[in-house]
């Protein structure tokens, strides 16, 4: 992966900044009044026509094109491609809001939608995240996006002949594939939480973990094969219960899940169910494989907070800056929950504030210039390289490259008494044989994802209060003394482990937590959502690791049992001040049910493995000098160096 390597400029906008140019009118409709004065100047200003867009096979697909009822120049086209139904198929019928923000509406743009191929009213069959064409008369994605912008230049009246894209999550992914020999008239596209890899960060895996609630809930609700187009999709999933833990736990295997619930009408299931490691079938899929160098501007959006697509974002961005060095991409990353830049004020998250509404903000100052200077030739936007929101500190900052190459690598060590340091530990401290601690991990009883009773995944343990974990025999807790002075980290993390287990595989879970000092004072976020910051134990980071792929992702092997063995999982990256007074905590633990599913602790097919293979394993998280368990952080700024007085007591 090439980064930039210069950092030139690097400024903090604070929150005075963001209000400067802010309305002051206080009687001015906010909230749900604002957008439903919007929708109704939406209809008052534009008028609406469906198409049926024929591709090279000769399948159509269902198009709507919304054109500005008083156009005095000619317009660019934006355009969406979704799964999810592009709605307001009736006559009447209109969407609230048409583009990325409101403020693109009201600056006037040709807006299309586009069903894709099989979904809804579009002909054809869908597949999920169908693979490039295999031959050169075959049709893809990036096919389609082609065929219908060159459909829409002969067809739609009164464009200048530029078209963007853009689209949040599978119409991200769909913006990347238009991306691939793009059409020449594509200006700008702007990729936002799009998916790259399923098996090794994105929607269905996480470094080989199987998503079993998300993958179960997209699935049923979004992949069943269909008889006919048609406005209505699959029916909502009857869970008979609540708690998706019970449900799941319940369930039993996932061989069961086919023969149970899905009765072989979701192809996509069975697929994944026979390809358990990082073949040819997962690798064809990812699009940071497929893309080429891209020449025209692209804006691309990923939120710290996204229990969906955040590797693919980022493994985008990167893949753009190796490859297309000289393209004038952005990356923007908020306080978001996936999507969230669009759909919330992005002023708070769960129970934190961030201090300003950070989603107008990009809407605002980024993605608007963007598009107008692009596809309009309007503005003065320079493409910075990335713009980040510091969460901790809540502030957004810009930088010349991501992530910065002046942060210094600093390693936080587990040290026996569930301490946490940025020492190593002694080699007197432990006497031998000693070293480690230890924990059952039972797939009988597998550690929650969250306190919140639900049974699909959401959003809001990403940020959640991790003291409901904290007090499980089989979480390890380890934590720093209250920092003397804020610590910034920027960039990536990593654990590097060294486990040894009594079993033959195993799933190693490790986060990264900001702990709230005692007195911290509750903001309107927590007093809201009704828990208090006192001690608020703030998920940062985690991330999961199948063991049997520690070493390849393709070549899957056993863990010798009570062998010391070291591992290292990516924890993506994160912009982060634990501000002084606050403690770094860390949770390790062998479960993370029912996000990933559970893992028997034994060397096998895991989606064949019958019930009576799940076994109860012992974990060793070893901290001895030759065998230091550690996290690996990118500090920024004064917490850069070591304080002359860091350090744990052993005794
Ligand atoms: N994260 C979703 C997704 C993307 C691609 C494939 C399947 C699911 C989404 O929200 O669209």
């Amino acid at each position: 992966m090439v980064w930039r390597r210069a950092i030139a400029g690097l400024w903090t906008i604070t929150v005075a900044v963001l209000l400067v140019g802010c309305s002051s009118d206080v009687s001015a409709p906010t909230g749900a009044a604002a957008a439903d004065l919007h929708a109704s100047w939406v209809r008052d200003h534009y008028q609406k026509a469906a198409h049926r867009v024929p591709m090279r096979d000769g399948v159509a697909l269902y198009t709507q094109v919304y054109l500005p009822r008083d156009q005095a120049e000619p317009l660019p086209i934006l355009l969406v491609r979704t799964p999810y139904s592009i709605g307001s198929y009736g006559d009447g019928e209109f969407p609230r809001q048409l583009g990325p923000s409101p403020e693109l509406d009201r600056s006037g743009y040709i807006f299309v939608f586009q069903d894709v191929r099989g979904k809804f009213e579009s002909e054809g069959e869908f597949e999920v995240m169908r693979r490039l064409r295999q031959t050169p008369d075959g049709v893809d994605e990036s096919t389609d996006t082609f065929d219908t912008i060159d459909w829409l230049l002969a067809n739609v009246v009164n464009h200048n002949g530029r078209v963007g894209q853009w689209g949040i999550s599978y119409p991200g992914w769909q913006t990347v594939m238009g991306m691939i020999e793009p059409h020449p008239a594509l200006g700008a596209s702007s990729p936002q939480a799009s998916p790259a890899d399923m098996f090794i960060g994105d929607d269905w895996h996480h470094n080989g973990a199987f998503r079993l609630m998300y993958a179960f809930s997209w699935l049923a609700g979004n992949a069943r094969r269909r008889d006919q187009p048609g406005r209505v999709d699959s029916e909502r999933f009857d869970y008979g219960t609540p708690w998706g833990y019970e449900f799941f736990l319940e369930l039993g295997t996932l061989a069961r899940i086919d023969e149970r619930f899905f009765h072989g009408e979701v192809p996509a299931w069975n697929e994944f169910m026979t390809h358990g490691t990082y073949d040819d079938y997962w690798q064809s899929q990812d699009v940071v494989r497929q893309l080429g160098p891209v020449a025209h501007p692209v804006l691309s959006v990923a939120g710290w907070f996204d229990a969906e697509d955040f590797y693919g974002p980022m493994a985008i961005y990167a893949d753009l800056e190796g490859e297309s060095p000289t393209n004038q991409s952005t990356l923007v990353v908020g306080p978001w929950r996936h999507g969230g830049w669009r759909s919330m004020d992005g002023d708070s998250l769960g129970c934190i504030d961030f201090g300003s509404d950070t989603s107008h903000h990009f809407q605002r100052q980024v993605q608007l210039p963007f598009f107008e200077r692009h596809l309009k030739d309007r503005g003065d936007w320079q493409a910075p390289e990335a713009v980040m929101f510091e969460t901790g500190r809540n502030a957004w900052r810009t930088f010349n490259e991501w992530p910065p190459s002046d942060a210094v690598t600093r390693n936080l060590y587990l040290h026996p008494g569930g301490k946490l340091a940025f020492v190593p530990p002694a080699a007197s401290s432990e006497s031998p044989g000693a070293g480690f601690d230890a924990y059952t991990s039972d797939p009988a009883r597998p550690v929650p994802f969250s306190a919140e009773i639900r049974t699909t995944q959401g959003h809001l343990w990403m940020i959640e209060d991790q003291r409901f974990a904290a007090t499980r025999p089989d979480v390890l807790v380890y934590q720093t003394e209250p920092l003397e002075q804020d610590l910034t980290i920027a960039g990536p993390i990593t654990a590097r482990l060294f486990v040894s287990t009594s079993g033959t595989d195993s799933d190693f879970i490790v986060k990264l937590i900001d702990v709230f000092p005692g007195d911290a004072a509750n903001g309107p976020a927590a007093e809201a959502c009704g828990v208090p910051l006192a001690g608020f134990q703030m998920l940062v980071a985690g991330e999961v690791l199948r063991a049997k792929f520690r070493d390849s992702w393709s070549d899957p092997r056993a863990l010798r049992p009570g062998e010391v063995t070291a591992m290292s999982i990516d924890l993506r990256d994160r912009f982060h001040t634990f501000l002084a007074g606050h403690r770094i905590m860390v949770q390790i633990q062998s479960s993370w049910f029912p996000v990933i599913d559970r893992n028997p602790q034994r060397f096998l097919d895991i989606y064949t493995a019958e019930p009576a293979d799940f076994v109860p394993a012992t974990q060793k998280l070893f901290r001895a000098p030759a065998s230091a368990t550690h996290l690996e952080l990118r500090v920024l700024g004064p917490g850069s160096s070591p304080p002359a007085t860091s350090g744990v007591s052993n005794s």
